[in-house]
């Protein structure tokens, strides 16, 4: 399995106490790396299919009452030993319990701690697959609340299913590791289009600019992927219902912006004025081609 042009992966487990990380990190690794209660982060690693892979274990958090500074500490020295470079973070999720507000909020608190971007390389891994029973993943998640689909559409509905048992299915870690490998090249793509825009703009001379006494400060896609998610704001998100789409029309003065949204609405909903400008934001909704 082609795995990274360096021949090594570096992954993150993080998760509630008891959510089954070092069983997942043994599972991964193939061998009793990590053991059980886990107080302190450390790293282990295994060749798997000729590839270098390197699990770094954590201490899990608390998310019903207040997860020790010791514990914080500890997940946040865990980061620090994902080094070269970290690949993917894996969020582990044992499928026994619910994963509700008090939960995601508790992870948030643990991931803005950690100070990295995070959503571009994580993925969900259910433990404790044995006891879906007959149930498939797929009605798990569906019986789940809005929290957990939530959290799957900030990891691009990346998930991995693991069974930590003596009889574990190999198939399990062949298949996370494929789905890391395909994250990682979808995240390197998007590092090429960023670089590839910025030299871009450095090209064209375009320079920052000043709004309202602000600088705008050219962020990477990376850095904006931090910006949102706050536990707080999820209800005044407005939640995109399946099929609904959100544009965003952004352009020099009279480059035809209310012309192309009245085009795309089909009626005249933004006023089209020669002689003047639009001076605030509007917002039109409409049923497009169903
Ligand atoms: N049946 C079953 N038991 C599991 C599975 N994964 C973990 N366990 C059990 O769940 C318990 C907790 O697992 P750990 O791997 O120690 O969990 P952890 O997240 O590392 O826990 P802390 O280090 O305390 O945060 C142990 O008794 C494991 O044997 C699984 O997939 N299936
Ligand atoms: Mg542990």
């Amino acid at each position: 399995m082609e795995l990274n042009r360096s021949g090594q992966l570096v992954l993150l487990l993080l998760g509630e106490k008891r959510s089954g990380k070092s069983s997942a990190g043994n599972s991964i690794l193939g061998r009793q790396a990590f053991t059980k209660n886990t107080t302190c982060s450390s790293r282990e690693d295994s060749a798997i299919y000729g590839k270098h892979v390197t699990v770094v274990d954590t201490p899990g958090w608390l998310s019903h009452t207040m997860t020790p500074d010791k514990v914080s500490q500890e997940v946040y020295r865990g980061l620090t030993l994902c080094h070269p470079e970290l690949h993917a973070i894996l969020l582990v999720l044992p499928t026994t319990s619910v994963f509700g507000k008090e939960e995601l909020r508790a992870l948030e608190a643990q991931l803005k701690m950690l100070q990295t971007p995070t959503w571009h390389r994580a993925m969900v891994l259910f433990t404790h697959a044995d006891k879906l029973g007959a149930k498939s993943i797929q009605d798990h998640i569906k019986q789940q609340g809005q929290t957990l689909h939530w959290l799957l559409e900030r990891c691009a509905n990346r998930y991995q299913v693991m069974t930590n048992c003596l009889s574990s299915p190999k198939a399990q870690v062949t298949e996370l590791l494929e789905k890391i490998q395909k994250m990682m090249e979808t995240s390197s793509s998007r590092e090429t289009q960023n670089i590839l825009y910025t030299r871009l703009r450095r090209e064209l001379g375009v320079k920052e600019r000043t709004w309202w006494g602000r600088q705008v400060v050219e962020k990477t896609l990376n850095e904006c992927d931090e910006c949102d998610g706050v536990p707080g704001q999820m209800q005044q998100t407005p939640v995109c219902s399946g099929l609904a789409l959100t544009f965003i029309l952004l352009g020099r003065r009279k480059s035809g912006k209310s012309s192309v949204g009245n085009i795309i609405l089909g009626r005249e909903e933004f006023p089209i004025n020669q002689y003047r400008q639009s001076s605030r934001c509007l917002v039109g909704r409409g049923t497009v081609s169903g």
